[in-house]
């Protein structure tokens, strides 16, 4: 896929007023500071056209973009960081939830983890509302510039094994050095045509 045109459409914080539209929808899952904005701004080839910051809880609230006139792409907020003040953290877990059960168009999730860090209770919080709502889900590595290639070895076994997943379901980006645009770009491409399993389908199986 290749980015043509990328505007900001509005911000949320309530479902009754996320977008009617059904463009295929991708959207970016994280704690605090992970670098979901950041990753986002990387992807469309912008500066900075989502608002990212040094301190955690910039994205207070659910913001959707139109890519191409024909996708759409969300940051989310995060949390499950213990520097947030509690009042925000219970308020958008929440509006996270929500989030995942209302959208009907959303084909894939993308979880951003710091490849510095390991996958705790709120990576499985989200894997399991996204599995509960039939949502793929893409294991994405952050600030990977942050470690050498030997570092990197150590630090993705950690989180493959925290997750109890292969490394096939992992990806690897930087924000600063464009790794893994391609392949994250071509996963967007991908799963714009699939198909949403209904929960009577899963249960199938
Ligand atoms: N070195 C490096 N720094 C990064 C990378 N991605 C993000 N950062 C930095 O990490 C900080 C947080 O980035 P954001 O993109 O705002 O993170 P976020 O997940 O959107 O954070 P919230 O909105 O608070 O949930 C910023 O200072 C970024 O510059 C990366 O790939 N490499
Ligand atoms: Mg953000």
């Amino acid at each position: 896929m290749k980015i043509k045109s990328a505007e900001f459409l509005k911000s949320c914080t309530n479902p009754s007023h996320f977008p009617g539209y059904d463009y295929p929808e991708f959207a970016f899952f994280g704690r605090s500071n992970v670098g979901k904005s950041s990753l986002l701004n990387m992807i469309l080839g912008q500066k900075d056209l989502v608002k990212t910051g040094a301190r955690p809880g910039v994205t207070q609230t659910i913001n959707f973009f139109v890519v191409n006139g024909s996708r759409s792409f969300v940051d989310l907020p995060g949390f499950g960081y213990a520097k947030l003040p509690m009042s925000i953290r219970k308020k958008l877990f929440p509006m996270v939830k929500e989030y995942i059960e209302k959208r009907e168009n959303l084909k894939l999730a993308f979880l951003l983890i710091d490849v510095r860090r390991v996958a705790g209770d709120y990576e499985q919080d989200i894997i399991e509302l996204l599995a509960e709502n039939n949502v793929p889900v893409v294991i994405t590595l952050t600030k990977c510039d942050k470690l050498s290639k030997n570092q990197r070895v150590k630090h993705i076994n950690d989180i493959q094994k925290s997750l109890g997943i292969d490394r096939d379901s992992i990806f690897l980006t930087s924000s600063e050095t464009n790794e893994g645009k391609k392949e994250l770009l071509m996963l967007i491409d991908e799963f714009s045509h699939s198909k949403k399993q209904s929960t009577a389908e899963s249960s199938d199986t």
